[in-house]
């Protein structure tokens, strides 16, 4: 196996892994020949970041051999994308600019962890920057277009690295990581930053950041995983973790970026994708995996359902003040039944009187 020309070849340590590997039981070995022949080694190790399980034709490694060469090109880039030896930079920090990065070559993977190390760095000072980045799984590519400089109605999964709220009146804190996965009907609305199709989301400090910054992106048996590595601190830190997430092999890994009237430059360091080992039934290994619709089972969390799609955020407090009414009236009805109850009591006791 090749070194690790990409830098930090000692990431991914067994250390950094205890924090992700919160369910082992999900990580089977390959086959039970091999956990009776190898020496006994802990699950975690399985997807411990070893060059074992990268997969290099859907890798992104420094010093970038093969990208958009004429040879064997693994990768294609478009639009403002300039590369170096260091990294590829899919936006500089101008205004109006967008580029991208595209894996040739289809995924057909049912498990993988995506390891992305990137820099997010630019003159602007607070607020003054924008957009962030976005990293794909999708059906299309190197298609221009206005999500992070890439294509709407997109089939797939989309992690968006939005450093920029275009929404003043969001409750979310900025840089703010959040998940999308379309099947090509839904739009991604910039002015909103994703709001309504939001599937799940984290606030992460990952701009202007001197020491390295890396996310991960896990899919497996259905489940989407996220985490950051953007502290300095050498350890995953979960962003979200959700079920129900279904979506095709034979999709394409891919990068963007976009600017407006406020930039930033948008680097990409190294994308890492890495097999997963997990056993299927099979049930699940006969059905023809390239024809699976990207969609989401779970049902939204609890904060979609109170807010108000057309960005009305009253139903939080109307609820209060419908309770407080409610209690009023309640405390109302008890007043008037007390009275009218000591009344007849007193009524009774004189009664009582007049008869004994
Ligand atoms: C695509 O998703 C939308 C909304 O999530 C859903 O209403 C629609 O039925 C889906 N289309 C297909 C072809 O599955
Ligand atoms: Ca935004």
């Amino acid at each position: 196996m090749v070194a690790d020309p990409g830098g930090g070849g000692g990431r991914g340590g067994s250390a950094r892994w205890a924090g992700m590997a919160r369910a082992p039981t999900l990580l089977v070995l390959p086959a039970l020949l091999l956990a009776l022949t190898a020496p006994p080694r802990g699950a975690a190790e399985l997807t411990d970041g070893n060059n074992e399980h990268l997969k290099r034709e859907h890798s992104l490694i420094k010093p970038y051999q093969g990208v958009g060469s004429s040879s064997m090109p693994l990768w294609d880039f478009q639009g403002s994308t300039m590369l170096t030896s260091q990294y590829v930079r899919l936006t500089p920090d101008e205004r109006s600019k967008e580029g991208s990065i595209w894996n040739r070559v289809p995924c057909f993977l049912k498990d993988w962890e995506l390891h992305v190390q990137f820099k997010i760095h630019g003159a602007g000072k607070k607020n003054l920057h924008g957009d962030g980045f976005a990293l794909w799984y999708t059906r299309e590519r190197l298609t221009a277009g206005p999500v992070f400089g890439s294509k709407d109605n997109f089939h797939g999964l989309a992690i968006f690295l939005d450093t920029y709220p275009n929404d003043e009146a969001t409750e979310r804190v900025f840089p703010y990581i959040s998940a999308m996965v379309n099947n090509g009907s839904l739009n991604y609305d910039h002015g909103k930053d994703g709001r309504w199709t939001e599937l799940a989301g984290c606030t992460a400090d990952i701009r202007n950041q001197n020491h390295d910054t890396f996310l991960a992106i896990r899919y497996s048996r259905g489940r989407l995983t996220v985490m950051t590595d953007v502290e300095d601190k050498n350890e995953w830190k979960n962003c979200f973790d959700v079920a129900g997430v279904r979506l095709p092999t034979g999709y394409f890994f891919g990068a963007s970026a976009g600017t407006g009237d406020l930039s930033d430059n948008h680097d990409i360091i190294s994308m890492k994708l890495f097999q997963l080992m997990v056993e299927h039934t099979p049930e699940e290994e006969n059905i023809d995996w390239t024809k699976i619709e990207p969609s989401v089972s779970l049902l939204k969390s609890p904060k979609d359902n109170v807010d108000d799609p057309t960005g009305n955020f009253r139903s939080g407090p109307l609820t209060g003040w419908k309770v407080f009414l409610l209690l009023l009236c309640s405390l109302l009805g008890i007043i008037v039944c007390a009275v009218v109850g000591a009344v007849v009591f007193q009524k009774r006791q004189e009664r009582n009187k007049r008869f004994y």
